[in-house]
């Protein structure tokens, strides 16, 4: 009957959905735990060895050849904590100085690049990129506390010892919404029962990941079957008063809908995908 049939679409739609929801939040599991685990590498190998075992020649050669240990990510980069009474030196000992993060709001893309980036106006703190892998070698020199959201992420990371993401927002050198988790890197001495204080104060840098929503989850998706039979969005639902699309079209018959949860492991983001057929029945 056509009842029937109503249920069995409504059924289909609802597995598709969740199945895909259920794909795309193991995938990014799995990428949270290796960009976990960069971090720890960081702190063992360049924090933990006199000299260093880690330059960017390393660094970019590890993270390029352990790719495929992180889907859906666009870059990893390393961050430094360096306090104002520490810039000169700091500078002086890289050859280059710290630059202030400049969105296209502001400029065009094309000159979106550090070498056209102005030195960082004065501030308590810096986060500039020491090691980056070569898909954001843009980044390098850059500090990231100062643009809006990456700061806000270093803040909330080294203060909570997790995982932490942004809101989506534009990416540098990219055209699209996209969104960055950071881990904070600890002096190896923090005891595990460390105060918030005491970990913002054991805090020597930031590694972080970006990741490019539309063309890593298109990515995913295209992997999938049945492509053609319904269309996917991903929202961050995080502000209740405004919902913001990370990916996703017009397409399809919104005359019926089901949302699948999505969770990635900041609990104060919330993301769902709300699912439809491309066809009406
Ligand atoms: N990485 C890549 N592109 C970006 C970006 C970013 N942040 N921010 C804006 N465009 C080094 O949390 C520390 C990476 C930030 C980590």
């Amino acid at each position: 009957s056509n009842q029937k049939i109503i249920l069995q679409r409504r059924e289909t739609l609802e597995n598709m959905c969740d199945e895909r929801a259920r794909v795309l939040q193991d995938q990014f599991n799995v990428s949270l735990n290796h960009v976990h685990a960069l971090s720890i590498l960081v702190s063992t190998f360049h924090h933990g060895k006199t000299p260093s075992a880690i330059d960017q020649k390393t660094f970019g050669e590890y993270t390029e050849r352990t790719n495929f240990e992180r889907p859906l990510t666009s870059g990893v980069a390393y961050a430094l904590k360096v306090p104002h009474s520490k810039r000169e030196q700091f500078e002086k000992d890289h050859g280059w100085t710290i630059k202030k993060m400049e969105t296209e709001d502001q400029t065009l893309v094309q000159d979106c690049v550090p070498e056209n980036f102005d030195p960082a106006p004065i501030q308590d703190e810096y986060a500039p990129v020491i090691f980056a892998q070569e898909t954001v070698s843009h980044i390098v020199s850059v500090d990231m506390m100062s643009g809006q959201e990456d700061r806000e992420n270093i803040l909330r990371a080294r203060a909570s010892r997790k995982g932490v993401l942004t809101s989506p927002f534009k990416l540098l050198k990219s055209n699209h919404l996209g969104v960055v988790l950071t881990f904070a890197v600890y002096d190896t001495d923090l005891p595990p029962d460390a105060t918030e204080e005491q970990r913002v104060e054991a805090t020597i840098g930031y590694l972080g990941a970006s990741y490019d929503m539309p063309s890593l989850v298109e990515k995913l998706l295209h992997q999938l079957a049945s492509k053609q039979t319904i269309v996917v969005d991903v929202y961050d639902t995080s502000n209740a008063s405004g919902l913001i699309k990370m990916y996703g079209t017009e397409i399809g018959d919104t005359s019926e809908e089901y949302i699948s949860r999505l969770d990635f492991g900041d609990p104060s983001r919330k993301h769902e995908m709300r699912c439809r057929f491309k066809d009406k029945l």
